[in-house]
C-alpha cells in the first residue's frame, strides 16, 4: 500500500479514536457534572502507527489484506482508574451501551501477563458513518488502574527501546515494579472511602474560592 491508500484504509480508524475519545471523556464529566466520584479518571486514544502495523502483521504472520480482522487494535483507547474496583464498572459500562458490539474481552488483571502486565482488554466493533456508507471498525479499549498504566508506559519504552529483547536483569526488576504497582492499588483500595471523602473536601473547596 502507498501513502494514500494507507491514509484511506486507516481514515474510518482515526474517526471511531475521535469519537469515542469524546463519547468516552463524556461519561467522566456526567460523574463530575452530578458530583459523583467518576471510575474514570482519564482517557486516551490513538492509531496506531504503520510501522507498528506492518512490525505487528509480521510478528504475527497476518496477511495484509487480512489485518481489518485480525489485528484488533489499530484503533486503541485506554481508559484509566484510579482504583482496581472502578475498573468492572467501566467494562459494565461499556458493555451497556449501544453504539459498541463487544467481540471479546481479555482479562489480564485476574491473570497478569508472564512480562507482569495487567489490565482489562475489550476489542469492540465500532459503527463509522462515512459517504460511502456504515462500516464497523475493530477497536480495543483498555481499561487499567493509574499503577498498572504507570508500570505499562516504562515497559513499553524498555521493549521498544531494547527492540523486544530486554535484558534478564531488567526483566527481573520488571517484574518486582509489576508486584509493587499491584501492591500499590491494593493499598489505595483499602483506603479508597478516605481518599474520595479527601477529592470531595478538596473539589468543594476550590469551587468556593
Ligand atoms: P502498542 O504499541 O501498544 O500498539 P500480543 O501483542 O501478542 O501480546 P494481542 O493478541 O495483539 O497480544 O492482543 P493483546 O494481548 O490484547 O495486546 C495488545 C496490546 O496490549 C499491545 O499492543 C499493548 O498495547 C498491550 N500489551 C499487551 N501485552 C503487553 C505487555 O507485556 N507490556 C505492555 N507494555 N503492553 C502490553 P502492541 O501492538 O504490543 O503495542
Amino acid at each position: 500500500m502507498n501513502y494514500k491508500e494507507w491514509e484511506q484504509f486507516l481514515a474510518p480508524y482515526k474517526q471511531a479514536v475521535e469519537e469515542l475519545k469524546v463519547k468516552l471523556k463524556g461519561i467522566r464529566s456526567q460523574f463530575e457534572l452530578r458530583g459523583e466520584h467518576s471510575p474514570i479518571e482519564f482517557v486516551t486514544g490513538r492509531v496506531k502507527p504503520v510501522p507498528s502495523i506492518l512490525d505487528k502483521a509480521k510478528r504475527k504472520q497476518i496477511p495484509l489484506d487480512k489485518i481489518e480482522e485480525e489485528m484488533q487494535d489499530i484503533a486503541g483507547l485506554r481508559m484509566m482508574c484510579q482504583f482496581v474496583g472502578d475498573i468492572q464498572l467501566v467494562v459494565q459500562m461499556l458493555r451497556d451501551r449501544h453504539d459498541l458490539e463487544i467481540v471479546e474481552e481479555r482479562d489480564y488483571i485476574t491473570r497478569n501477563k508472564e512480562s507482569g502486565y495487567r489490565s482489562y482488554h475489550v476489542v469492540a466493533r465500532y459503527p463509522v458513518q462515512s459517504f460511502e456508507g456504515l462500516k464497523k471498525v475493530l477497536v480495543e479499549i483498555q481499561i487499567r488502574t493509574l499503577a498498572m498504566n504507570f508500570w505499562a508506559t516504562i515497559e513499553h519504552s524498555l521493549n521498544y527501546k531494547y527492540s523486544g529483547n530486554i535484558p534478564e536483569q531488567i526483566k527481573i526488576r520488571l517484574q518486582r515494579a509489576a508486584e509493587a504497582a499491584y501492591r500499590l492499588d491494593e493499598e489505595m483500595s483499602q483506603i479508597r472511602g478516605e481518599i474520595q471523602e479527601a477529592h470531595a473536601i478538596f473539589s468543594r473547596k476550590t469551587e468556593t474560592t
